[in-house]
């Protein structure tokens, strides 16, 4: 039931998606500390990362941590989906990608 708010590169490192998937509460509302651990509680998403030229701007979530497993959610630059049940409560990990 919480919302995964991907909103910076320099917030989630590809290589720390895992445990960043907690550190999604939208880094301009409440900056990073006690966020807990949102894997498989994962319910609403956001991109709200920076688009550019060669910027990877998409987000990929998986069903396992440390990106393994199946791709349950893809979001383009600026994506939000509020509910979709193949991806509820699945999302574990995440990293940003170029494309879907
Ligand atoms: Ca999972």
């Amino acid at each position: 039931m919480r919302q995964l708010v991907a909103a910076s590169a320099a917030f989630v490192p590809p290589l720390l998606a895992g445990c960043l998937l907690a550190g999604c509460a939208a880094p301009e509302r409440r900056p990073a500390p006690d966020m807990g651990d949102m894997s498989n509680e994962d319910s609403s998403w956001a991109n709200h990362g920076i688009s550019g030229p060669d910027v990877p701007d998409h987000v990929k979530v998986y069903d396992g941590r440390e990106l393994q497993g199946d791709v349950t959610l893809c979001l383009a630059p600026g994506q939000e989906v509020g509910y979709d049940s193949g991806a509820n409560d699945r999302g574990s990990s995440h990293t940003w990608s170029v494309s879907c």
